[in-house]
């Protein structure tokens, strides 16, 4: 097998000819609760994949999760792919906020709000980056099931900029209400 083609859940993704190109790599969560999530986040996964400067390595299962927040709304459907870009953080964070505005997500003043797409910068090589747009590795990744384990089952062996391994970490997630499809 080509050094940049993995096979996930039964999707190949061929990494572009050019991938030998200094590239990053990223990860990506995908969030949705509304418009059909199942479809949003197959249909967002297929944007990803259209941008020139972002190569899909391998996508997780699909997961069912209960939503965070305060308020009544809809289960989300969550999952994280894996990217190798050419793009700089901040760079990446524009093209993610385009998809989300393509896909109709309407940014709403209040936080955790229902939402059609949400697409999140997880991790970005072994940066850690704080600045005013961007807080990477995102704030939530510590925490949230439905991002630690899609992230542990296409990366099993990640170990966060911190030192810390995703394999403990989802050891010791709770992991009430969450369910892979
Ligand atoms: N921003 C800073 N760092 C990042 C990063 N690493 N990735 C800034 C993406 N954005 C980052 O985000 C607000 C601002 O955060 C952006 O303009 C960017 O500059 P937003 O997407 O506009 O707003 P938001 O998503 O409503 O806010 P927030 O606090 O990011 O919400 P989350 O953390 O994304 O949570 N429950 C379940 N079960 N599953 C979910 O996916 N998602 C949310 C939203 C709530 N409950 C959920 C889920
Ligand atoms: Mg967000």
């Amino acid at each position: 097998m080509a050094p940049d083609m993995t096979i996930q859940n039964n999707t190949t993704y061929n990494a572009s000819d050019d991938s030998t190109k200094k590239e990053a790599t990223a990860f990506i969560g995908l969030g949705s609760n509304l418009d059909e999530p199942v479809n949003q986040i197959n249909l967002a996964i297929e944007s990803l994949q259209h941008l020139e400067t972002i190569n899909v390595i391998s996508v997780s299962s699909l997961y069912r999760s209960r939503p965070l927040g305060g308020f009544a709304q809809p289960d989300y459907i969550n999952a994280v792919a894996k990217i190798y870009t050419s793009l700089s953080p901040v760079f990446l964070l524009d093209e993610l906020q385009l998809i989300e505005i393509r896909h109709g997500r309407v940014r709403n003043s209040e936080r955790w709000s229902p939402r059609t797409l949400d697409l999140d910068l997880l991790l970005y090589n072994n940066e850690t980056i704080e600045s005013e747009r961007l807080c990477v590795p995102h704030y939530g990744l510590y925490h949230r099931n439905f991002v630690l384990m899609p992230l542990h089952e296409i990366s099993p062996d990640l170990i966060l900029p911190d030192g810390l391994g995703i394999s403990t970490l989802v050891k010791n997630i709770n992991k009430d209400g969450i369910t892979k499809l």
